[in-house]
């Protein structure tokens, strides 16, 4: 028996979408999360890499991949590929757009409403065992109707978090290329609640300033739920700890998992690990969107989802 090309999965991935590589491939998984080095010889003898946000892919990756076709992230963001070095060696890269939109986009109204009306503090005071009873004025929030939403980055996830700002009585600004859009400064100086969903690029790193964050109002606050690059964290730092801003709720960081040492410190912030599209429903789905970008290639098929050019 002829045999079968072999995919290099950094991490397992459900059983339902493993499915996709029967009989087309053998997987391969290591036992324990590869260090960069690791990754380096594990990749080898590989047909097919299936890396996530945590795997570097980088130069040193792909010219050691010597026989890969196909490089197939589990992510919609693929800020951790080399995707002009993947082109220029004549490789498919693959992402897994759409279908983590939704959950991302719930995740981000968590997060607004948990700031806005300072869940995260009510909790941390109950679990203290230092909340002494109701009071009138206990931990009073911002309401979010009549107030305005303004997103960065009107793709696929802006939009989506756009189409639920009705439901709690918010309008909806937006930058973007389309006609309604409106500048970034304009946004800033507008919105109650400004919330990121732009990829991380070379235009994005540090889209959100010190500047930026003097521009928003001092009453907003900001959320993020992309990469957290886009945000100078220590520029944040400074707008929350000076009250430049009400607060932000953040799921993402510049060096994850090391969080800015200032930021656990302080109440006007809410910290949670980079869950975006983690739900059951959509962490199968991207797995099964990457095996199947996976099986076309290895089969000599159009991939599903290509990475823009
Ligand atoms: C993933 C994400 O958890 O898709 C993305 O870009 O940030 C998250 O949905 C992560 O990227 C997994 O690789």
């Amino acid at each position: 028996m002829a045999t079968l090309p072999k995919v290099l999965l950094t991490r397992s991935l459900p059983a339902a979408a493993m499915a996709r590589l029967d009989g087309i491939a053998e997987p391969i998984v290591p036992d324990t999360p590869l260090t960069p080095e690791a990754l380096v010889r594990a990749v080898r003898d590989a047909d097919a890499l299936v890396p996530t946000v945590t795997d570097r892919i980088d130069r040193a990756v792909i010219e050691a991949g010597a026989s890969l076709r196909v490089i197939a992230n589990v992510g919609v963001g693929y800020n951790n590929i080399d995707v002009a070095e993947a082109r220029a060696r004549g490789l498919v890269v693959t992402n897994t757009p759409d279908v983590l939109s939704p959950a991302t986009a719930d995740l981000t109204w968590a997060l607004i409403l948990g700031i806005t009306r300072r869940i995260g503090e009510g909790e941390r005071l109950v679990r203290a065992g230092l909340w002494t009873g109701w009071a009138l004025d206990q931990l009073l929030g911002m309401e979010l109707g009549g107030r305005t939403l303004g997103i960065i980055g009107f793709g696929r996830i802006g939009r989506e978090v756009a189409a639920r700002a009705g439901a709690f009585g918010m309008s909806v600004i937006h930058t973007g290329r389309t006609a309604d859009a409106m500048p970034l400064d304009r946004l800033l100086a507008l919105a109650d609640v400004v919330s990121i969903h732009v990829p991380l690029t070379d235009a994005t790193r540090h889209l959100i300033d010190q500047a930026a964050l003097a521009r928003m109002k001092r009453s907003a606050w900001l959320i993020n739920t992309s990469r957290g690059p886009v945000v100078d964290e220590a520029a944040l730092v400074w707008a929350l700890k000076n009250r430049i801003i009400a607060g932000a709720a953040l799921d993402v960081f510049e060096q994850e998992p090391v969080i800015h040492p200032e930021l656990p410190s302080l109440e006007n912030v809410m910290l949670t690990p980079h869950l975006g599209s983690a739900t059951i429903d959509t962490r199968t789905a991207m797995a099964d969107l990457a095996l199947r970008n996976v099986a076309a290639v290895l089969t000599g098929g159009a991939p599903l989802t290509p990475v823009p050019a």
